[in-house]
């Protein structure tokens, strides 16, 4: 199983050590392509790579990927994009929403009924609700 994690970059860094609990939660599951995205030594400033390489490694990855999991608490373009694209490859994906932050999600996710979307309160929740989002995929 290779799981795309999204989460926010040039968003905001708020959430990167909660980032790096899901990550290492996820890895029961297959494996992350994305891992960088919990690495806190990766700021809002980004990689040290190309903005072109990113990209084109990233769609690669997405591409690749058997399922698409985003923390979606922090507004982020990066993260909405990438959800935008999973949903045209018909990826399944769970966005994970933090419900301290209000009701704040935006409609494009939370109104896009190809998504699982989950609120949680801490990290258990959120790991309850990735393993809920996996015994229900088809097999
Ligand atoms: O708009 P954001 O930067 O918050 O978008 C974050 C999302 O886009 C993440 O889920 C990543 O998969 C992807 N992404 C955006 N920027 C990067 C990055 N460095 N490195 C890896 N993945 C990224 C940013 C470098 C800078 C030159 C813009």
């Amino acid at each position: 199983m290779k799981i795309y994690f999204a989460g926010s970059i040039r968003g905001g860094r708020d959430r990167v050590e909660l980032y790096h609990q899901l990550i290492v939660y996820l890895g029961k599951y297959g494996t992350v392509l994305t891992e960088h995205i919990g690495n806190p030594n990766i700021t809002s400033n980004g990689e040290n790579l190309d903005k072109k390489e990113i990209f084109d490694r990233d769609v690669r990855w997405m591409d690749e990927s058997d399922v698409v999991i985003a923390e979606v608490t922090t507004n982020s373009l990066g993260v909405g994009y990438e959800l935008g694209r999973a949903d045209e490859l018909g990826k399944p994906v769970l966005c994970l929403y933090c419900i301290e932050n209000g009701d704040n999600l935006s409609a494009m996710i939370g109104g896009n009924m190809a998504f699982k979307v989950s609120d949680y309160t801490d990290i258990e929740s959120a790991f309850r609700a990735i393993d809920g989002f996996f015994a229900g995929l088809p097999s």
